[in-house]
């Protein structure tokens, strides 16, 4: 059970035109000063810092419809796949830090650009699965979903900036975990597309450890492929990690959030990792942030070897007096 360690390579998408909220671009830099970087060497995880993007202003970027920012969340993502592109090139386990949930377009696209056939394990309060048609706000962090699955093209209208996306995943290849807050277009979507879920009634009744066990034997049993782990922090209870955009109370605990990145850990397949929506200025106190804040660094070591029972390298030499 004891695997080669991975790289982390980690790209700042300081990145928020995906919804109407001001703060959530200030996540890659949080989480950095929360001593992820350190951490992760610590537990003996090499680590690469590329730095945040930056993304340019897009003129001319007026409402489509309900759609607002369209222009801007397609030219990011774009670059954002690029990013990954590279970060998988160089050989390492990319680290998208968000930025709102939009930023998954270009993560798992330039994810799959590399490596080909992904499966996707979405942690998330919501199914992110709204198609431009049937999305009840226009903020794209509601839609990823439905521009990178195959089986949903015939769906999707042609969008300013939007060409360049290929759809790359197949809808037996994902499965969610906490979902508590689907919509009507979106619960019918995923019912006629037959997509594996695990929502919060699902934890209850199985409890977290056989959600994990049933979640990688369904991704396992086929072909084994490179995962695709998409993590919202909303999907965690707002008790929890309150500063996000969209919280939506009865959600995962700690321990269950972290318990899930431990066994994607152990399948030895997790090739990329989001961690997204966390908003500071969508905290009542300080300490609010921190909580939010320290849970996703918390959820990032997981994905990286961290065990609860301890960690120690394999040089490690006991002292001799
Ligand atoms: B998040 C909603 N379904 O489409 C929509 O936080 C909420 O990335 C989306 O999961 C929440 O706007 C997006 C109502
Ligand atoms: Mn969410
Ligand atoms: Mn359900
Ligand atoms: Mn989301």
């Amino acid at each position: 059970h004891h695997q080669a360690q991975q790289s982390a390579g980690i790209i700042g998408a300081p990145f928020s035109r995906g919804q109407p909220r001001a703060g959530v671009e200030r996540g890659p830099d949080l989480i950095r000063s929360a001593g992820l970087v350190h951490r992760l060497n610590q537990q003996g995880c090499a680590v690469k810092d590329y730095g945040n993007l930056t993304f340019e202003e897009v003129a001319g970027d007026e409402s489509l419809g309900l759609m607002r920012s369209v222009r801007a969340v397609g030219s990011a993502n774009r670059r954002l796949s690029e990013a990954v592109q590279k970060v998988k090139r160089d050989g390492h386990t990319s680290v998208l830090l968000g930025g709102d949930h939009s930023l998954a377009i270009g993560s798992i696209h330039g994810h799959s650009a590399l490596v080909g056939n992904l499966s996707v394990v979405w942690v998330d309060a919501h199914a992110d699965i709204n198609t431009p048609l049937t999305t009840p706000t226009g903020n794209i962090h509601g839609q990823p979903m439905s521009y990178l699955l195959h089986e949903l093209q015939s769906k999707i209208p042609i969008l300013p900036n939007f060409s360049w996306i290929k759809p790359c995943v197949s809808a037996r290849d994902v499965v969610y975990i906490g979902l508590r807050d689907v919509d009507p277009g979106e619960h019918c979507i995923l019912k006629l597309l037959g997509v594996k879920l695990f929502c919060m009634t699902e934890v209850d009744r199985l409890g977290v450890a056989r959600v994990m066990e049933e979640t990688c034997d369904y991704l396992s049993a086929k072909q084994k492929k490179p995962i695709h782990l998409s993590f919202d922090i909303d999907a965690i209870d707002p008790s929890v990690t309150p500063a996000t955009g969209t919280p939506v109370v009865g959600g995962l605990t700690y321990r269950e959030g972290v318990y899930v990145t431990e066994q994607l850990c152990q399948t030895g397949l997790l090739s990329a990792v989001d961690m997204v929506e966390v908003n500071p200025l969508r905290a009542q106190t300080e300490r609010d942030v921190q909580s939010t804040v320290g849970t996703a660094v918390d959820l990032l070591l997981g994905c990286f070897g961290r065990l609860r029972e301890g960690n120690h390298p394999s040089d490690y030499s006991l002292p001799e007096p």
